[in-house]
């Protein structure tokens, strides 16, 4: 019988207020249940926010150290359980082991920088232009924050924007997403045993529309970091801008990785096979446009094709399984819908374009796709798919490759292989994205640096590194001045 898991709201695991659950599955094979989660509504919302300004009030006054204390707790806790929690992050979302163990490994990165920043979280003393007068800025925290993760990376992303949110003094409310709910569960509990005050963390599982929603719209949450869709993160903008919160917002994107004729075609092939194929396809740093120079072209895609086809699909706890499944059935449908876009546009279909029967029919799996020929400025070259399918678009020179890296909506990551040192800068400064890799693919971005995207990617923010902190701490300036009399600034400039 499978477990009925809870919220953790008010500094106790308790049950929705509507004791409705939804069943949280394998991918890998759908007869496998892990749970039952709530079902929450805005009335756990509501118990959540009054709990977390209760654990701010506290929390905003605990040293920062000491803040950061209990994230290194956190990150040791996290390094002890890394292999149970990446099985059972494989068995609710179906990447490999490897990838899994990966992303816990990012959430304990995270920890360990969020522990020292707790030592930093600089501020700036700065001259004043009068005499005997000090002017500086410090760092506040803001207050409860509410965030709504995605399926994709069940522990990074969520400990990229909570370890950061901690450490700078503010109360959390989380809402993962109802595909891998049980891995944010399991976070909760590392967090409460490492010793954070229970009412400084809520977990409120549900759907979006209700859930995320009602924290959205709260107005005692003033500061919302959401990871998902361009489209579900224009309609959080709107409220929020409506609301004068603080947003950070991580959406899609349409990678590209060029392929230059004097790259390196082995490397290339192996980052290509990853960056497109790993984690099925399924990261919004995913490469899924491969953009060939006409001279190796041909070479090249016969090579790929071949390769690609090598790859095995299966469980993802299985040791020789390559590509794990999509994550539920619309994704697989929204796939498959893509793959008769592609073939009525009139793309080359080389690989793919279908599921898998015999054992595997039992999971959402899809075969890695490869569609050739494909024309930019075409649906399949424009839209994020987020499965295992890759346009592989032929050009000309250089000029043509970025024309046609930054001929779409979104900007996340890009990617160049070649040996001219001149084109490579020329490609950082010419790519239209947030990150642009040189002799590597579009994944892997790592934790300690600002990791997001322009146009429709993102909002301008950062998350990771040391830029994340700024957006979940309020900038305060101070002066002091211990002049004894009173002195106008821009008014009585002081003499040399
Ligand atoms: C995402 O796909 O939402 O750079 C995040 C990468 C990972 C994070 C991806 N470190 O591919």
């Amino acid at each position: 019988m499978a477990k009925t898991f809870k919220n953790f709201i008010g500094g106790e695991w308790v049950a929705p207020t509507t004791d409705a659950y939804f069943e949280n599955r394998n991918p890998a094979d759908t007869s496998d249940l892990i749970g039952r989660f709530p079902d929450s509504d805005r009335r756990d919302v509501e118990a959540a926010v009054r709990s977390a300004k209760r654990g701010f009030a506290a929390w905003s006054r605990t040293p920062a150290p000491v803040r950061g204390d209990v994230l290194r707790r956190v990150g040791h806790l996290l390094v002890e359980r890394k292999a149970a929690i990446a099985d059972a992050m494989t068995r609710e979302m179906g990447k490999v082991l490897a990838e899994t163990g990966g992303d816990v490994q990012e959430g304990i990165d995270t920890a360990f920088y969020a522990a020292t920043e707790g030592r930093r979280l600089f501020g700036h003393v700065v001259p004043s232009e009068l005499r005997s007068k000090w002017a500086m800025s410090y760092r506040r925290p803001i207050g409860v924050v509410g965030l709504i993760t995605p399926f994709n990376f069940p522990m990074a992303i969520p400990t990229w924007k909570m370890f950061p949110a901690l450490v700078c003094g503010n109360a959390v409310i989380i809402k993962p997403s109802e595909d891998v709910p049980h891995t944010v569960h399991l976070l909760v509990e590392i967090l409460l045993e490492a010793g954070l005050p229970p009412e400084v963390i809520q977990l409120v599982h549900g759907r979006g529309e209700t859930v995320g929603k009602a924290i959205v719209e709260h107005p005692e949450v003033p500061v919302i970091s959401f990871t998902g869709s361009t489209e579900t993160g224009s309609l959080i903008g709107e409220t929020c801008g409506r609301m004068h919160k603080r947003l950070s917002l991580e959406m899609g994107g349409k990678n590209a990785m060029i392929v230059m004729d004097d790259a390196d075609l082995d490397l290339a092939l192996e980052g290509i096979l990853w960056g497109a194929f790993g984690t099925t396809g399924q990261r919004c740093t995913a490469t899924s446009r491969l953009v060939l120079h006409r001279k190796i072209h041909d070479r090249f895609l016969r090579r790929l094709g071949d390769a690609a086809e090598g790859l095995r699909l299966g469980d993802g706890r299985q040791d020789k399984t390559d590509v794990g499944p999509l994550i539920h059935e619309a994704s697989r449908d929204k796939v498959e819908r893509y793959v008769e876009i592609g073939q009525e546009e009139g793309a080359d279909l080389m690989l793919g374009g279908k599921a898998p029967g015999g054992r595997l029919a039992d999971g959402w799996f899809y075969r890695p796709t490869i569609f050739a020929g494909v024309r930019p400025r075409s649906r399949l070259e424009q839209e994020e798919i987020f499965g295992p399918v890759l346009s592989v678009i032929r050009v000309s020179s250089f000029d043509e490759a970025v024309k046609v890296n930054n001929g779409v909506r979104y900007g996340l990551s890009s990617s160049i292989y070649t040996g001219n040192v001149d084109l490579a800068f020329s490609a950082m400064q010419d790519l239209d994205n947030g990150i642009t890799y040189v002799n590597a693919p579009t994944i892997g971005a790592e934790a300690h640096l600002p990791f997001g995207g322009v146009k429709a990617t993102g909002n301008g923010h950062r998350e990771g590194g040391w830029e994340v902190y700024d957006f979940y701490s309020e900038t305060k300036v101070c002066y002091v001045d211990y002049s004894g009399k009173l002195q106008r600034a821009q008014i009585d400039a002081a003499s040399p």
